[in-house]
């Protein structure tokens, strides 16, 4: 439409040229009228004006008519085209603008799936500390590895140096208890002479049972007492008092017995408890017991004498000087000292068969020095094994001579006891005892 107005106006341009060149007024009609028939335009004044007057002016243009190209016929179509194309730009823009938003909004969940892998970051972290803490166990594990294996040395040191204590602590208590039951003995051999009827007196008169002042079978000796038999010692009066069996025959009587053998009676294979208690009959075959044996080598420094007989009826006898039995803790621990007799010194038979200084062992409990078993299981008794024997007087009871394992009563310095017979039978023995005196009244 504004193309159209364009052209009109341009074919107005020439007309105003044309109206300037009035004042030759012949030249003016004439050329007028030829105006007029070529272009039909005419310029007048719309009312009579008087000269200097503005007056309006009008005029008048014929109908115009203007061919134009053909093209121009599809300005319209291309405008229309144009407009759909608008539109279509516009739809397009529109949808563009969608897509933008879209991808904005695909963009901000991508970012968000991004941040996917920052949320797996802890979990990698974790991870991380994880492996450290399992590294630092690791080198926990090994430090504790090291503290172990040292623990083990020292723990090795320690049972050592405790062993090494144990013996010189045992050594030292044995010589304190040896000086101060020497003083008690010497103390006691002067009370006996001088004290012993007011004593008696004093218990008496306060009702007390005579028997609870003696403390073995050598004082009930002392007091005139000189029937073999069973009498009720006190050895020591912190601890209750007990029956013993009483020689008051043998070699000037007084003696405690502690171990006796006559008839197999009694079983020897016993338990360390059974051992440490007694066990048997007072009045034919019987272990006195450790604890007792204990208590009465405690309290007064004592001499050991044995006395054995076998089945040909050859009797002999072996004397020890000094005879002491540590306490439980001590496992029983034998200590012996000279020897003297006819039967030979078979509890110290050589150096590596050697009763001295040995723990108590019995089936149950292995205190010995044989390091692959226990001599108490093998020779079926308890005794103070080296590893194993010189001598066992608790072995099995045999009634005559046997075969097999040494493991009936047995004396290693008995004539032909070593060696054996020669048809391969062992010796056994028809008696044997163990009994005990204060040192003092063993001349
Ligand atoms: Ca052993």
């Amino acid at each position: 439409m504004k193309l159209v107005y364009f052209y009109l106006l341009s074919s107005i341009v020439p007309a105003f040229h044309n109206v300037g060149a009035v004042e030759d007024k012949t030249e003016e009609i004439q050329e007028e009228e030829k105006f007029a028939s070529a272009c039909p335009v005419s310029l007048e004044a719309k009312k009579q004006c008087e000269e200097g007057e503005e007056c309006p002016y009008q005029m008048n243009l014929p109908s115009l008519t203007i061919q134009l190209p053909k093209s121009f016929s599809m300005i319209e179509q291309v405008f229309k085209e144009v407009q759909n194309l608008k539109e279509t730009v516009n739809n397009l823009k529109k949808s563009c603008q969608e897509c933008k938003l879209q991808a904005d909004d695909n963009q901000e969940i991508g970012r968000n799936e991004q941040q996917q892998p920052n949320k797996e970051a802890p979990e990698k972290e974790s991870d991380n500390r994880i492996k450290e803490l399992e590294s630092e166990v690791n080198k926990l594990f090994s430090n504790l590895k090291d503290a172990k294996e040292e623990i083990n040395s020292l723990h090795g040191r320690l049972e050592k140096l405790s062993l090494v204590n144990m013996n010189n602590i045992e050594n030292y208590v044995d010589s304190k208890v040896a000086n101060l039951t020497s003083v008690v003995n010497s103390l006691d051999g002067r009370c006996s002479s001088r004290c012993s009827n007011q004593t008696e007196q004093h218990y008496t008169s306060a009702g007390i049972q005579q028997h609870l002042i003696y403390k073995d079978c050598a004082d009930y000796y002392k007091k005139g007492r000189k029937i073999n038999g069973i009498y009720r010692v006190t050895p020591d009066h912190k601890n209750r008092s007990f029956e013993a069996y009483c020689d008051m025959e043998t070699m000037d009587g007084g003696w405690t017995v502690i171990q006796r053998r006559l008839d197999g009676s009694t079983n020897f294979n016993r338990t360390w408890e059974d051992y440490k208690n007694g066990f048997g009959n007072l009045s034919r075959e019987f272990w006195l017991g450790n604890d007792k044996i204990h208590l009465l080598t405690k309290s007064r420094d004592m001499v050991l004498r044995i006395d054995l007989e076998d089945f040909n009826g050859v009797k002999l006898y072996a004397l020890y000087d000094q005879f002491y039995v540590a306490n439980e803790f001590l496992k029983y621990r034998l200590h012996i000292g000279n020897y003297s007799g006819t039967a030979g010194n078979a509890l110290h038979f050589s150096r590596h068969y050697n009763h001295d200084m040995k723990f108590f062992t019995t089936p149950d409990k292995d205190h010995d020095r044989y390091p692959s078993g226990n001599c108490g299981r093998y020779y079926s008794s308890g005794w103070w094994f080296d590893a194993c024997l010189s001598a066992n007087l608790n072995g099995k009871y045999y009634h005559q001579k046997y075969k097999g394992v040494f493991n009936g009563i047995y004396w290693g310095t008995w004539p032909g006891m070593a060696n054996g017979h020669p048809n391969g039978f062992k010796q056994s023995f028809k008696r044997a005892k163990m009994m005990i005196k204060p040192k003092f009244l063993v001349s």
